[in-house]
């Protein structure tokens, strides 16, 4: 008889695959996308619904991939988002208790609420593509494949973590993985990522996306608007995210943007604007694996439009006490993993059992890579050549071990 951890392995395919098996895991979804999901999201986005506004008519190479995609079942599609989903929220959990206990230094940035849409855009990504990430996006990282261990080496100053103990919690990155440090989540990325594509262009690369992930906050800044613009007159493959969890920092929407829609920002500068359910994890899934394969056929820039609430204040360090209590009370409050675990026991697609073990094998996951990073050293300054990531030094000479296991 198969344990309850063995039988949601089974459905997930994580059988005999070590940890999280993050990369693996998350490039199997990436091609395996589940056909009735595609076909469904056909029906709904280019129905013309109120959430959708002018969508180029290219699904047939969403479709032409099908046979493939249809070996993995949208339940197991939907598990696989889950557990990203439930690492993400343990090892926010975890940096928080750690970050409270006055073992980490700077600040500690929580996606709750937002791990649904941040899956779903990491999901739909794969090898070759170009992601930069918002401070909230914990599980899009994960689901583009950055290891746990990344995070916590960040968090915790290892020498042996990406940015070697030099740069704290969510500016860290594999730039030759195409995962982007961050500079600002403040719109800085778009032009960024912009940039990252326009040199895929000029080397040939084709059917590659870039996705920058921003909040609310940045559709007022400069940087938006100019990377936004860059992107629709180049007609560049880049979908931008934007987690509208109704406030920047502790400024509400009514204070930040007075059109009707952040929507309409996108379609100032011709690029087609969606928005989505962000505490639905069906409603994010569908959307941006029909919107990444949109604009990876070619389509052009488009945006997506999450709607939710942050549950957390800006950083660990801010209890959010100005949060609305109306807005807590009303969908948009509803939390993400919650109505996705609902949903799970409710199809039967797992029982509480197996979702009880699965959130153990996280659990243990995430406090086995804080063990191995808390063993680990620190930089030391006086024996480290000190260098940016940028520089010659670390991209020709600094050897990151690969994100993506060979073919
Ligand atoms: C250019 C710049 N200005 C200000 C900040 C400080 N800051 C970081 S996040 C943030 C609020 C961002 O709000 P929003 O874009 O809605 O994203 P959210 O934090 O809600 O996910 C601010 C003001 C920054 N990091 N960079
Ligand atoms: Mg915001």
């Amino acid at each position: 008889m198969r344990s309850p951890l063995m039988a949601i392995s089974h459905l997930l395919g994580l059988e005999n695959m070590g940890q999280s098996g993050s990369f693996a895991l998350a490039k199997l979804g990436a091609v395996s996308k589940c056909a009735r999901s595609r076909r469904r999201a056909k029906e709904t986005v280019c129905a013309g619904t109120t959430n959708t506004v002018r969508i180029p008519v290219m699904l047939q190479t969403l479709e032409s991939r099908g046979t493939q995609e249809a070996a993995s079942s949208f339940p197991a599609q939907y598990l696989r988002a889950f557990r990203f989903m439930l690492l993400a929220r343990v090892l926010d959990e975890k940096m928080a208790g750690l970050y409270r206990a006055g073992k980490i230094q700077g600040g500690v940035f929580l996606g709750r609420g937002q791990e649904a849409l941040s899956v779903a855009l990491g999901l739909a990504l794969r090898q070759g593509d170009v992601f930069a990430p918002l401070i909230r996006d914990g599980a899009g990282r994960l689901a583009f494949g950055e290891p746990v261990l990344d995070a916590v080496r960040t968090y915790l100053g290892s020498a042996l973590g990406p940015m070697r103990g030099r740069d704290g919690n969510v500016h860290r990155g594999r730039p030759r993985q195409g995962l982007l440090p961050m500079i600002s989540h403040l719109g800085a990325m778009i032009s960024v990522v912009n940039g990252a594509l326009m040199a895929r262009r000029f080397k040939k690369i084709e059917g590659c996306v870039g996705a920058a992930s921003i909040g609310d906050g940045a559709t007022s800044t400069g940087s938006f608007h100019e990377g936004l613009n860059q992107a629709a007159v180049e007609r560049l493959p880049l979908v931008l995210v934007v987690a509208n969890n109704q406030y920047a920092y502790s400024t509400p929407n009514n204070r930040q943007f007075a059109c009707e829609d952040l929507m309409d920002k996108a379609i100032g500068y011709g690029i087609p604007a969606h928005r989505v359910d962000a505490t639905d994890l069906e409603d994010c899934l569908r959307v941006l694996g029909l919107v990444v394969g949109q604009v990876r056929a070619g389509g052009g820039p488009q945006m997506v439009v999450g709607r939710l609430l942050r549950l957390t204040g800006h950083a660990e360090h801010d209890p959010g006490h100005y949060v609305d209590p109306q807005l807590k009370k009303s969908p948009l409050g509803r939390d993400c993993l919650k109505v996705a675990e609902e949903r799970l026991l409710r199809e039967g697609w797992a029982d509480a059992d197996a979702v009880r073990a699965l959130r153990e094998q996280v659990v243990q996951e995430v406090a086995e890579a804080v063990a191995t990073a808390q063993r680990e050293p620190a930089p030391d300054p006086y024996k480290e050549n000190w260098c940016a990531l940028s520089s010659r030094h670390l991209i020709d000479v600094f050897e990151v071990p690969s994100l993506v296991p060979p073919p």
